[in-house]
């Protein structure tokens, strides 16, 4: 947890009693989903020889509960008007989000093996101009929590044209991403304008390139700060899909943005990766891809397996 202001700043969580409540067959669908979408990352940088498989598995469960719950999205419209928006600002983590995409239907998922070679639609930082469902190019960290400010603030304008809803814009942060400093120029410009459609999740694993975050520029008391910069501050356990579907689709704090600390693993589904600064953007050897990849099949033939025999009771 975030520390001794948490529950301080979650009123409106405490109060909400959260979101409509998920089934344990919806649950164990997400969570072999997420598993599903790690083994696309890792076989996509494998095959590439390139990419960030441990930030990557670091979000998952975070972006697999925005886009298979949360996200209000069509993936046969990515330009629909009334979508949420999702910016991925750490956008080194793209195979995490191109996994999302084709597993949601954005686009085939044949595509995932021409990820980062010539002419291909899946490059190797998100870029909104080849990729159907990437709202943004990023890549430099730094710019997504201002980018997402300004769509936020944009989609309020819209308020009073009869629709149901002003549309949401997430925005998915590094914790070492938080050392730039134009995140704290949009979090003080978002509290000001009382930016409630406006939600960041922090992947607060404690890692960024090389090292940990509190050995480099440290962030505690993160919580703290957010909350000196006027947001409804959560945190949760970042691999924990009933946890999150609680404080990503709880009701906005009127006039405040929201922050969501979520405490994850970089690496988190691959043991052998977990935790460790030297795999930021290692690629595994042979040895080491047969390994993860057979330990993420087997949880994912156990999930299937209970969630057959989940569905088996449903039915009666
Ligand atoms: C402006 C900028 N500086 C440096 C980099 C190089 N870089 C890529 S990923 C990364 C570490 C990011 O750490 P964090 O935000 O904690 O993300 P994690 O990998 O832990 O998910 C760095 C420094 C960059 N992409 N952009
Ligand atoms: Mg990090």
């Amino acid at each position: 947890m975030a520390g001794r202001h948490t529950k301080a700043q979650m009123p409106s969580l405490q109060r909400a009693g959260v979101g409509k409540e998920i089934t344990r067959a919806e649950l164990l669908r997400l969570k072999a989903t997420a598993v599903k979408c790690r083994l696309a990352s890792l076989e996509m940088a494998y095959r590439a020889g390139s990419g960030h498989i441990p930030p990557d598995f670091s979000c998952m469960d975070i972006m697999v509960t925005l886009f298979f719950r949360v996200l209000r999205l069509d993936p046969f419209r990515p330009d629909w008007d009334d979508r949420d928006r999702f910016i991925l600002s750490k956008g080194h983590a793209v195979g995490a989000l191109y996994a999302c995409l084709a597993e949601r239907g954005f686009f085939p998922k044949e595509w995932l093996d021409t990820y980062q070679q010539m002419e291909t639609r899946l490059p190797g930082h998100p870029d909104r101009n080849v990729t159907p469902g990437v709202e943004h190019n990023t890549g430099a960290l730094g710019h997504g929590l201002s980018v997402a400010c300004g769509l936020a603030a944009g989609l309020r304008l819209r308020k009073g044209r009869g629709e149901d809803r002003t549309p949401r814009v997430y925005v998915l942060l590094g914790d070492g991403e938080l050392q730039e400093g134009s995140n704290w120029e949009a979090a003080m410009f978002a509290a000001q304008q009382g930016l409630d459609n406006l939600v960041a999740v922090v992947d607060r694993n404690r890692l960024q390139q090389g090292d940990f975050t509190e050995r480099t520029v440290a962030l505690e008391d993160l919580a703290a700060k957010w909350y000196a910069f006027g947001w409804d501050v959560a945190a949760c356990d970042g691999h924990d899909i009933a946890a999150l579907v609680d404080v990503l689709e709880a009701p906005p704090a009127p006039g405040k943005p929201r922050v969501i600390i979520a405490n994850t693993v970089k690496g988190r589904g691959g043991p052998v990766m977990e935790n460790k600064p030297e795999w930021h953007h290692r690629i595994p050897t042979e040895a080491e891809y047969e390994e993860i990849k057979a330990g993420l099949s087997a949880v994912l033939e156990s999930l299937e397996r209970e969630l057959e025999s989940e569905e088996r009771v449903n039915r009666g």
